[in-house]
C-alpha cells in the first residue's frame, strides 16, 4: 500500500463523559466531568485514524455528532489528504460558516486523517512531521481551580509532587484581594524553582484587568493567561506592554488567521493554540510556522497526547499543558518523566481507546 491509496470509508463518533480526578473550578464554570467525543475514521484499507474532541458541554458533543455524520457523507471514498479534506468540508459548511463547533468537527477529522497517514507510513506522528522524539517540558494543569488559599496551596503541593517543575492555577475570583491571597499562598507553599502560571479565563473587563494584573505583577508568576476577552487583541497588547509578567493567550484562536492577527497586534508575549480550535494538525503546523516567523514561544492547550507530537515538531516549542482527563478511556495514557512528556514511539498519534472504559462512560 502507498500513502496516496488511503481512502475514507466512514467516520464513527462516540460521546463519553469521563469523571475528572480533580474538579476544575474556573471563573466561567466548574468542570468535574470531561465530555469527550471519540472519533474513528475508517479507511477502505482497514487503517483507522483516531482523534478526540473536548466538547466543554455534553450538549456540544451531541450537536457535534450530527455534524460528523454530515461531514462523513461528503468524504466517503475521498482520499485521506488533509488539505483536500479541508477544501471539501469548507465547501460543505460555507453557508453555516466553518466556525465554532463546525470548525471543531473539521479539526477532529483532520487529526484523525493525520493519524491514519502516520499509521500508513508506519511512523509516529512526530517523526512524520520531521521531529526527533524528544522530551517536551510539561506543566501540571490538573486542578487548582478557584479554591480558598489553604486548599489551593495544598493542591499545588500535590501537583508538584506528581513530578512537575511547573503548575497552573486559576484566577478570577470576584475580589482581586482573594486572587492575590491565593497566589501568595501557592507561591509560598511550592519550591521557588517551580514555575507558577495563572489563568483568568477572560474574567476581567479591560478596566478591571488594568488594576488586577498589576496587583499580581510582582508575585513571580510565569505568565498571566487570558485576563480579558480572548479577541480583544488591542486590550491584551496594552496589558502586555505595561506588565512585567508575560501575557499568554491562544486557546481561543479560531484558526491560524486569528493567531496572525493577534501576533500583528502584539497581543501577547507567548501563544498557546488549542488543537481543536486552531484547525487540527494542519492548523497547528500553520500556527507553528507563524510562531517561528514571529519568534514567539508556543505552548499547547489541552490534548496533551497529540500536542506532544506537535510541540516536538515546533521550532519555538515552549510548554505542553498536561491534563489527564482522557486517561481513563485510553489504552496507553501519555507518559511523563522528570516533568517532561515523551512523544510515544508507537505509530500514529498514539491514541487508542480502552474499549471497556468507553462502554462504562458512554453517553447515548
Ligand atoms: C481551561 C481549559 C479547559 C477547560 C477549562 C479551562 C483553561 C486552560 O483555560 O487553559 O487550561
Ligand atoms: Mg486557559
Amino acid at each position: 500500500m502507498t500513502l496516496h491509496d488511503l481512502k475514507i470509508r466512514s467516520i464513527q463518533t462516540t460521546l463519553v463523559k469521563v469523571p475528572m480526578r480533580r474538579a476544575l473550578g474556573t471563573s466561567a464554570m466548574r468542570i468535574d466531568h470531561a465530555p469527550l467525543l471519540l472519533v474513528d475514521l475508517q479507511t477502505e484499507e482497514g487503517i483507522v485514524g483516531h482523534a478526540y474532541l473536548f466538547c466543554y458541554l455534553q450538549s456540544a458533543g451531541i450537536a457535534a455528532q450530527a455534524l460528523f455524520q454530515d461531514a462523513a457523507a461528503v468524504l466517503a471514498d475521498k482520499a485521506v489528504a488533509p488539505t483536500e479534506v479541508r477544501r471539501l468540508l469548507e465547501g460543505r459548511f460555507r453557508l453555516i460558516g466553518a466556525r465554532g463547533l463546525v470548525s471543531m468537527v473539521m479539526a477532529g477529522i483532520d487529526i484523525a486523517c493525520w493519524d491514519a497517514l502516520a499509521k500508513a507510513a508506519a511512523l509516529p506522528l512526530a517523526t512524520l512531521l520531521g521531529a526527533a522524539l524528544r522530551p517536551v517540558p510539561a506543566y501540571n494543569s490538573n486542578g487548582l481551580g478557584l479554591l480558598d488559599p489553604q486548599a489551593a496551596a495544598d493542591e499545588a503541593l500535590e501537583l508538584v509532587a506528581e513530578g512537575f517543575s511547573a503548575i497552573k492555577m486559576r484566577l478570577g475570583r470576584p475580589r482581586g484581594a482573594d486572587d492575590l491571597a491565593a497566589v501568595r499562598a501557592v507561591r509560598k507553599a511550592i519550591p521557588a524553582a517551580v514555575h507558577l502560571m495563572a489563568d483568568f479565563n477572560q474574567a476581567l473587563s479591560p478596566a478591571a484587568a488594568r488594576e488586577r494584573c498589576h496587583q499580581i505583577d510582582d508575585e513571580g508568576l510565569y505568565w498571566i493567561e487570558e485576563p480579558i476577552r480572548h479577541d480583544d487583541y488591542a486590550g491584551c497588547a496594552e496589558l502586555a506592554a505595561g506588565l512585567r509578567t508575560p501575557v499568554q493567550i491562544g486557546e481561543n484562536f479560531a484558526g491560524s488567521r486569528a493567531m496572525a492577527q493577534a501576533l500583528s497586534a502584539r497581543a501577547s508575549d507567548f501563544v498557546m493554540p488549542d488543537l481543536e480550535r486552531i484547525g487540527g494538525v494542519s492548523g497547528w503546523i500553520a500556527a507553528a510556522a507563524l510562531a517561528d516567523a514571529a519568534s514567539i514561544a508556543l505552548s499547547s492547550h489541552l490534548f496533551a497526547e497529540v500536542s506532544v507530537h506537535l510541540l516536538a515538531a515546533s521550532p519555538t516549542a515552549h510548554w505542553l499543558e498536561y491534563v489527564d482527563w482522557a486517561d481513563p478511556i485510553l489504552q496507553q495514557p501519555l507518559e511523563l518523566s522528570g516533568g517532561c512528556a515523551m512523544p510515544p514511539t508507537r505509530i500514529g498519534n498514539g491514541l487508542a481507546w480502552n474499549v471497556d472504559a468507553v462502554k462504562r462512560y458512554r453517553v447515548d
